[in-house]
């Protein structure tokens, strides 16, 4: 079994960012020796430092799929494709860099007054996400995703959709912004991580664990998807044949619907 995690509002609460609920399925993955991929719409520079504190050793998903990195040495590194990341990393690079995207973003932004995390300051993105100055920071370190503020209302938001069609960028939806990357998102990372995983065990089952609408690429890309709760209880707007709603929310339902997997027969 392959756990791929999203991580704001499902292994890490949506306000808090808290992964403590998580903490007896966390330890029976470990226990157990499966890998557990964090694939999450923040940055590189947040995401280490948590892997490092999980003590895990799987490959990472950041910034909604626009590039993969993996500790040099793990099994899932290998070609030319993998690039030296810095700090023991490697990286797949599947999104168009940062400064392509922004640049596309031009063309629109003023128009539609989209605010992106380029516009903010550290203190600015703190304010609106709960964040400390130094994650903030960090979270403002992107590589291939930019994040918005989302559209005041329907009519923006279609006009948003137009313009990120029109410039060749792809839209999704996180929980509290809404983010513009140039190629690749959840489910591409995932799948392609599941393809070089089964290289070395066929029978493998791939199960991924989301909150929000930009989770549906990765819930595709696998056999057992899980939407947990919101915080309020209910569930975000994502269908999908298979799909199990997890009455639970962030960490406690990603507790909850682990063990409740790791119980049943794979
Ligand atoms: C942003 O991501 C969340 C994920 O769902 C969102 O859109 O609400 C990212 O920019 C991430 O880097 C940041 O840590 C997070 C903080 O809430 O917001
Ligand atoms: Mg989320
Ligand atoms: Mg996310």
């Amino acid at each position: 079994l392959v756990i791929f995690s999203d991580l704001d509002g499902t292994l890490l609460d949506h306000h808090t960012y808290s992964y403590q609920p998580a903490l007896p399925a966390l330890d029976e993955i470990k226990k157990r020796g499966l890998a557990l991929v964090l694939c999450s719409s923040k940055t590189r520079a947040e995401m280490i430092p948590l892997h490092a504190e999980l003590g895990l050793d799987a490959p990472i998903i950041a910034e909604n799929g626009g590039g993969v990195f993996a500790p040099e040495g793990n099994p899932v590194v290998k070609g030319e494709h993998w690039i030296e990341a810095g700090g023991g990393w490697k990286v797949l690079e599947i999104g168009l860099p940062i400064a392509e995207v922004r640049q596309r973003m031009a063309v629109f932004k003023d128009q539609l007054r989209l605010q992106g995390f380029s516009e903010m300051s550290d203190h600015e993105v703190a304010k609106l996400t709960g964040l400390s100055k130094e994650q903030a920071a960090q979270a403002r370190r992107r590589e291939f995703n930019e994040p918005i503020l989302p559209p005041a209302d329907q009519a923006a938001g279609e006009a948003l959709v137009r313009a990120a069609e029109e410039a060749g960028l792809q839209l999704t939806q996180g929980g509290r912004f809404w983010h513009l990357l140039g190629g690749g998102d959840k489910g591409k990372a995932v799948r392609l991580l599941s393809v070089l995983y089964a290289k070395r065990d066929p029978d493998l089952v791939t199960m991924a664990l989301g909150d929000a609408p930009n989770d549906l690429s990765m819930f595709q890309a696998v056999e057992r998807p899980v939407l947990v709760a919101r915080p309020d209880g209910s569930h975000a707007p994502v269908e999908l044949e298979g799909l199990t709603k997890e009455p639970l929310a962030g960490p406690a339902g990603f507790n909850h619907a682990v063990l409740a997997a790791l119980e049943r027969p794979l």
